[in-house]
């Protein structure tokens, strides 16, 4: 109905030539659907099982909002039907159900929506939808923004093409596929978890650019965590093999506590036989994933065959920068494991510990750090406040790491992982979360009365901008403060949020 409305208004638009721009309609779902569930409304919204149907139904330059709550791709039995993305439409989930624009989401607690693969008995996963979302024939102009991609299981044999690969997202991009299907399948993925998903390969993610497809998507702000693969590539799969392109960019993603029982807990990339695997992470981190045979965290495979043996001719060189590749496990190459491809690094943190050679970094190791990153708790991914996204999670940086500020700003996106603000401070952190000063930094002249000595506040740090600051009496902190440099100074309080003076405390100003 909407469709054909905006079909005649585009005829009328152009017999009367008005310079009239229709604006883009946005399709409503919640789970229960509510009122007419024609989708035009939050209070006339379709419900779970339309969700399909409403991103058919638009076209394009439409968006479909999708409220919190969980939406299967069918409410039968059929494993094979899935979720699937469009270009120009772009699916924004996470909403409470009143709200008229993305931006007012609040991801409090991370994604609301969840896609899931679990139907049929809800208390097992074997008969679950193979693959959550199918894509096909897609450029980065269809996007999937703020959702939860689990519970897909493709335990089928892979010795079909698609089966067995990606049981969270399956990007189709294939040459092989008929001329209808495309060979281009790259979407824009974007505050997204995917997790709890199980297929042969790339149990999360599998990206099939495979004979002279591509399959490159874009990643912003995603966790993909606890995926499994019975054979390799725990998170994610990126396939190039035969003159494909499997590609994809990952900015602000943390990939933690993905499985494979043979090679890449993380994230394989295989360009063999002149394909293309070369994947870029910005501010990515790649910990705590484990394969039982190699490749902890990576692997760049350019090998021509199937067995992963010479010669290599394709490319997997996979380029890091402001990223932390730590706690990884496998007996060989536990961080990254090099079959004919590279690993390049600048400005990451990365325990080359047990990293034998050859599996060693490419090129220039400029800003590289080797020391522990001091995540907050890696054995805790939400953290205390059980939610993903939000600044107690496990792998947010403590206090005390050295990769606060010690990233190089220009290839990142302006939010992080937790919706802060991605550079704050000196210079944007590794990893996908920014560093967040405790709200108040509190004056405690334990040393002396000097305003630029860390040692004086509590926590530990000299103030920056963007943070309160606040300075109790001489009963509670004796030393009161002095700025010396008041020139310096002054300049930097002018970012203060608030400077709070408790009653009878002094600040003194010298030039
Ligand atoms: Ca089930
Ligand atoms: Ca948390």
């Amino acid at each position: 109905m909407l469709h054909q409305y905006k079909k005649l208004l585009a005829t009328l638009t152009v017999i009367l030539s008005l310079p009239l721009i229709a604006n883009a309609t946005i399709l409503y779902v919640s789970t229960t659907g509510a009122g007419l569930t024609n989708g035009s409304s939050w209070a006339n919204a379709f419900s779970e099982f339309q969700l399909q149907f409403a991103i058919n139904s638009a076209i394009s330059g439409d968006s479909i909002f999708v409220s919190c709550g969980v939406y299967r791709p069918t409410s039968g039995t059929n494993r094979s039907i899935s979720f699937a993305m469009r270009n120009n439409i772009k699916i924004f989930g996470s909403f409470q159900g009143f709200e008229n624009q993305p931006g007012e989401r609040a991801f409090s607690c991370g994604p609301c929506t969840i896609l899931s693969g679990n139907i049929n008995n809800s208390n097992i996963s074997t008969d679950n939808s193979y693959k959550v979302i199918l894509n096909r024939n897609l450029n980065n102009s269809a996007l999937l923004d703020g959702f939860v991609i689990r519970d897909g299981y493709d335990q089928r044999n892979p010795a079909s093409i698609e089966m067995g690969l990606g049981a969270g997202i399956y990007n189709g991009g294939s040459g092989t596929m008929p001329s209808s299907e495309g060979s281009l399948c790259s979407p824009t993925i974007r505050n997204c978890v995917i997790q709890n998903n199980y297929a042969a390969f790339g149990a999360g993610i599998f990206n099939n650019g495979h004979q002279n497809g591509n399959a490159s998507p874009i990643l912003d702000n995603c966790i993909i965590f606890n995926n499994t693969a019975s054979i390799s590539g725990g998170g994610i799969d990126n396939f190039g093999w035969i003159n494909g392109n499997a590609s994809p960019t990952l900015n602000n993603c943390l990939v933690v506590n993905n499985f494979a029982s043979l090679r890449a807990g993380g994230m394989y990339c295989w360009g063999g036989l002149g394909g293309n695997a070369n994947a870029v992470l910005n501010n990515c981190t790649f910990a705590n994933n484990h394969a039982v045979s190699l490749a902890g965290g990576i692997i760049a495979d350019n090998s021509d065959n199937l067995d992963g043996s010479p010669p290599f001719s394709g490319n997997a060189n996979i380029v890091l920068k402001n990223s932390i590749l730590w706690g990884n496990t496998a007996p060989q190459g536990p961080q990254f494991y090099l079959n004919g491809g590279s690993v390049s690094a600048t400005y990451s943190n990365i325990d080359m510990a047990n990293q034998s050679a050859p599996h060693q970094l490419t090129g220039s190791t400029l800003g590289n750090i080797l020391s522990y990153p001091a995540f907050l708790d890696s054995t805790s991914i939400m953290g205390l406040d059980n939610c993903l996204m939000t600044n107690d999670d496990g792998f947010a940086l403590n206090i005390t790491s050295i990769g606060i500020n010690a990233g190089i700003d220009g290839d990142t996106i302006s939010i992080d992982l937790s919706q802060n603000n991605r550079v704050i401070g000196l210079s944007v952190d590794l990893g996908p979360y920014e560093y967040v000063l405790s709200d108040t930094c509190v004056w405690t002249g334990n040393a002396n009365q000097s305003w630029e000595l860390a040692q004086n506040w509590m926590p530990e740090r000299i103030p920056d901008a963007d943070q309160m600051v606040r300075i109790p009496n001489s009963a509670l902190a004796p030393n009161q403060p002095v700025i010396h440099n008041l020139h310096v100074i002054c300049r930097k309080l002018w970012n203060f949020g608030i400077v709070q003076l408790s009653g009878f405390s002094t600040l003194t100003l010298k030039e």
